[in-house]
């Protein structure tokens, strides 16, 4: 968000201010602070002429504007209500050479999964895709994603609920899948140039919009969430995951559901069963086989119940 803009607000937020004080303070003119106040109105920012002064009443339920407002993360936002993929949009971003960007949408009407599935998006979930440009080799950037697992996983929790995380990166609640992230990534051999990780958050959804074994916060919660600081805090989560990539791993176990129970794994190269028994960098799955210790790096996992034996 504008630095003019956003002081103007932090004034407002403390207590009402007359157009001249306020031009007065933010050290611009009395015509210029009238400009800021109409296009934060067009933003949503309820902002009513009292005989005390301009008096900020009420932030826009969730826009770009809203979620930049107080987001303490280096992002532009870019909010669309609907579209096909923000990880699309996103990718074209980068191609123009944009970096630090949150592509966010309210709906998305052709939201892609990993390996050429899809993800179900309607109206009132949460559909974020992060553009940046890590000074990171490939092969590290699946530290990223499970970063934005655990980012997401705590800022559900942060609800009071208790979210676990299914290797690699499904957030599930109450057993069923509640948000996915797919990351996408350009670059060379030693370095990437630009990495998308698209995070998928069933929100305000209702579960019959949603396929079999998914939730949404809503249905568990049994009211709706407030989506700009849900994103808020997941954005400042991930940022600190991003700066801190150390802490992943740690964070990760923490949260996860899959380390200690019997695996099948599907990867590139074939099914391979086993008890998970830990997580290794840079995020891959430590399995105990019949045939000795192996650490799968991608692949599709699924937790085997007793009787599966
Ligand atoms: C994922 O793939 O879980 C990654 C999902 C990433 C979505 C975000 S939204 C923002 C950004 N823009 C995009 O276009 N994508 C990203 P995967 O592990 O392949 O899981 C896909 C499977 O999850 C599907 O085959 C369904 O079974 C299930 N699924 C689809 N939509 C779902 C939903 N809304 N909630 C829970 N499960 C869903």
């Amino acid at each position: 968000m504008d630095s003019t803009r956003r002081r103007i607000l932090d004034h407002l937020a403390e207590e009402p201010h007359s157009g001249p004080a306020l031009a007065d303070q933010v050290g611009i003119t009395r015509a210029a602070v009238w400009k800021h106040i109409e296009a934060l109105r067009e933003e949503g920012f309820e902002i009513d002429g009292t005989p005390d002064g301009y008096r900020l009443d009420a932030l826009p339920e969730y826009s770009g504007a809203a979620i930049a407002y107080g987001l303490e993360a280096p992002y532009d936002i870019e909010f669309r209500k609907s579209v096909t993929s923000t990880n699309d949009i996103a990718r074209s971003s980068a191609e123009d050479g944009r970096e630090d960007l949150v592509v966010l949408a309210d709906e998305q009407r052709a939201g892609r999964g990993r390996l050429g599935r899809s993800w179900t998006g309607p109206s009132g979930g949460v559909y974020a895709s992060i553009l940046i440009r890590p000074a990171l080799p490939p092969m590290e950037v699946p530290l990223l994603t499970l970063g934005a697992a655990v980012a997401t996983a705590e800022t559900i929790a942060d609800l009071g609920l208790d979210p676990k995380i299914k290797w690699p990166n499904d957030v599930l609640l109450e057993d069923r899948k509640v948000a996915g992230i797919l990351t996408e990534m350009e670059g060379e051999a030693d370095r990437v140039s630009w990495v998308i990780v698209g995070i998928g958050l069933n929100a305000n959804v209702e579960v019959t919009d949603l396929p079999e074994g998914a939730t949404s916060l809503q249905a568990v919660q049994n009211e709706a969430i407030e989506r700009r600081t849900l994103v808020q805090d997941l954005l400042e989560r991930f940022h600190r995951y991003r700066m801190y990539p150390d802490r992943v791993l740690p964070a990760w176990r923490d949260r996860n559901c899959t380390i200690g129970r019997d695996v099948r794994v599907s990867t590139a190269r074939g099914e391979i069963e086993g008890e998970a028994v830990g997580i290794v960098h840079p995020g891959a799955l430590r399995v105990d086989t019949e045939t000795g210790t192996v650490d799968i790096h991608a692949g599709d996992c699924e937790h085997l119940r007793p009787t599966d034996h």
